[in-house]
């Protein structure tokens, strides 16, 4: 298929990660975008909320007060979704199946201050929550074969908070996202002696239609089956399948690409840019992981303006996910925006 015909007409894309399919529909989008790009309502939030439960001092929903801590600061969720000591609640009845679980769940207050999201954090302040991420890492997976570290960003996006925060669930268990994408990537590695995502990174490299941010370490790339219109993948450009295994060079590399995939977010449309944001890397399991390579996800709500969204109902709900926009345009219009946070450029 041509270049031109892949951004005018309907395809469907596969995803090897997921082993699913999507529906681009490039031919409603191909017109550039005439309405009105909402200004965000420029709300700048204080530095210390006294409401908050994540400011340092202030007192939690279960009554336990928050260290006056000053840079990163972790403490258990007081509503865990999966407890420590899991009931034993294993049964198999034909079609009724349940398994026990336990595990552990935490929050990460990325700063001190309540109105800094990771792009208006400095480079040594996010790479503190590089190390933080390491750390718990390291403590969680003694016990749990898979440590989910991630961060929903925006009320939009079902966060509670503005403070600048993520979470980690521990499990005792591969969830299903992990599970399909060790299966897919090992059946890859498999049959081809290669991972699939530095093969994918590789390619990406030769083309740069669809790199969003790049640096010697680390590629951001809209992927070529992204479901979400400005979905990420940020992945490393060598075979790496664990962030504890990152040079302090790499961690800093990381949390430089970071910051400008975050700032060009909150640049696209002049708002704190809504994400869900995790990381995937092998699982704790003792199971071979050559054919693993981590990376986060980025799944951004908004379609075409700070408050346009897009759903996932519908077509996608019943049959497929679908997509206007193409990916190559999404990533053209995030390289296009200015790497300099607006608020910094008072405009
Ligand atoms: P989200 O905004 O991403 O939902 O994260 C907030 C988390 O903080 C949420 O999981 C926890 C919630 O359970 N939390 C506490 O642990 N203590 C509190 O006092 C309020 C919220
Ligand atoms: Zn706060």
């Amino acid at each position: 298929m041509s270049h031109e015909t892949l951004q005018s007409k309907p395809h469907r894309r596969f995803n090897p990660l997921s082993n699913k399919w999507v529906l681009v529909s490039p031919q409603r989008a191909s017109r550039p975008w005439k309405g009105k790009v909402e200004k965000e309502k420029l709300h700048q939030e204080p530095s210390y909320d006294q409401e908050c439960y994540l400011c340092p001092g202030n007192i939690r929903a279960s009554g336990l007060v928050n260290d006056e801590y000053k840079d990163v600061y972790i403490f258990d969720n007081d509503f865990a979704a999966i407890e420590e000591n899991g009931a034993d609640i294993n049964l198999k009845d034909g079609l009724f199946q349940t398994e026990a679980v336990s595990g552990n769940c935490k929050v990460i207050c990325y700063s001190p201050d309540h109105s800094k999201t990771m792009p208006e954090l400095d480079i040594n302040s996010i790479q503190k929550i590089i190390d933080a991420w390491c750390k718990l890492y390291f403590e969680l997976e003694q016990k749990y074969p898979w440590v989910q570290i991630f961060e929903n960003k925006g009320e939009i996006n079902g966060c509670s908070n503005p403070h600048p925060h993520g979470q980690v669930w521990a499990g005792s268990f591969l969830p299903d996202e992990a599970a399909r994408e060790d299966r897919e990537q090992k059946a890859y590695f498999e049959s081809l002696k290669s991972p699939l995502l530095l093969d994918y990174v590789k390619q990406e490299i030769k083309l740069m239609e669809r790199i969003v941010c790049i640096n010697d370490d680390w590629v951001a790339l809209v992927p070529y089956w992204a479901s979400w219109p400005f979905e990420m993948l940020l992945l490393p450009r060598t075979p790496i399948s664990h962030m504890t295994d990152l040079t302090d060079e790499q961690k800093l590399s990381l949390a430089r690409i970071l910051k400008e995939l975050t700032t060009r977010y909150d640049n696209l449309f002049n708002c704190s840019f809504p994400y869900s944001m995790g990381w995937h890397w092998r699982p704790a399991n003792g199971q071979p992981s050559e054919h693993w390579i981590m990376h986060a996800h980025f799944y951004p709500p908004l379609l075409r303006s700070a408050t346009i969204q897009k759903f996932m109902v519908g077509y996608e709900l019943m049959a497929e996910t679908q997509r206007d926009i193409s990916p190559e345009q999404a990533a053209k219009m995030l390289r296009d925006t200015s790497d300099i946070h607006y608020k910094l450029r008072g405009e």
